[in-house]
């Protein structure tokens, strides 16, 4: 036979909003549920079809689903194994804060699931919020809280975290910083209750010595700055997938709107765009229409989305955002 745990699976973003709300939601789980050790799956919003297909082959207890925005795209996949898997009397608990989730909110609540969403913070809010206080240790769970949230740039009044937040973030974004040091780092904070350890800090060097390195040649690319904004247009250069880190790094450092332009393959430019806390503007509203008018796609959240273009479109795309930046930004 097999116990309750056993069949209890959180599957997380791998972002810190990500890992940081399973740490909390599982530490809660713990206290009140006696549920101790679910298995931890990480997931990118475009893989949770696959992962929720297999799931639904087994006999699942107990799942929590966080910080994973639904991909319409993907959204009938993950339509039929959340049906799957309710059927066989599995209780499913997604907690998110992606603009796309909620369209497909009365979808999930007809199949069973129970959703827990924000559009003011981030899932490790709804985690602070909601499940810090079940834990057995609510203050240390709260900051960990705290920590998703400044990473995903919700405004915290804590300002004396946001430097172990950063530690934290540059180490899981580490070209070497798999999966399993991401679980480990879960498990951690459950179980030791320390946020950062000697493996953190070796990690974050790594990181930060290669996005140093990047900076240095994005400097020649700002095309636009403004009160407000500034534009990079990196494309023709080797980013290695710290894209979106370069434009947070930015943001938070000139406290201004910061869109990166790049060329991942021949085929498209991406546009990665990060808003710092205090600036009002909305990404998808400003930005989104002119993508879909040139035949791209993208989305994202309000503060932080990635916008695809096919890169004929690349030069005029990024006149219009210049225009934009102009008018609304200066
Ligand atoms: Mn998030």
């Amino acid at each position: 036979m097999t116990s309750i745990e056993e069949m209890s699976f959180v599957v997380a973003h791998s972002d810190l909003d990500g890992l940081a709300s399973a740490a909390v939601i599982m530490a809660a789980l713990r206290n009140v549920m006696g549920i101790y050790n679910p298995e931890i799956i990480l997931s990118q919003p475009y893989t949770l079809n696959r992962v929720l297909l297999k799931l639904s082959t087994l006999s699942v207890r107990i799942l929590v689903i966080t910080d994973l925005g639904i991909d319409e795209t993907i959204w009938s996949t993950i339509a039929d194994s959340v049906k799957t898997l309710t059927s066989k009397n599995c209780r499913i608990l997604w907690i998110d804060h992606h603009v796309n989730t909620i369209k497909l909110a009365s979808h999930l609540a007809r199949n069973g699931v129970s959703l827990l969403y924000t559009n003011e913070g981030c899932s490790s809010t709804i985690a602070r919020e909601m499940f810090a206080h079940l834990t057995e240790d609510p203050k240390f769970f709260t900051r960990l809280a705290k920590m998703g949230e400044i990473a995903d740039s919700v405004y915290v009044d804590d300002e004396g975290l946001s430097i172990l937040t950063d530690r934290l973030v540059a180490a899981i974004s580490a070209p070497s910083s798999k999966d399993d040091f991401k679980t480990r780092l879960v498990k951690m904070w459950i179980e030791d209750k320390r946020l950062i350890t000697d493996e953190v800090a070796l990690k974050a060097e790594e990181f930060e010595k290669e996005l140093l390195s990047k900076l240095d040649g994005i400097k020649e690319r700002i095309i636009l700055e403004v009160e407000r904004g500034i534009i990079i247009d990196a494309r023709g250069m080797r980013l290695s997938g710290l894209a979106g880190h370069i434009a947070s790094y930015i943001a938070r450092k000139k406290g201004k709107v910061t869109l990166v332009v790049f060329s991942p393959n021949p085929r498209e430019a991406v546009a990665t765009c990060r808003v710092p806390p205090r600036i009002e503007f909305n990404i998808l509203s400003e930005l989104v229409p002119i993508v879909l008018e040139l035949g791209g796609s993208g989305g994202g959240l309000f503060k932080a989305a990635a916008l695809r273009i096919p890169s004929a479109v690349g030069d005029l795309f990024v006149k219009r955002v210049c225009e934009v930046f102009r008018s609304k930004l200066d």
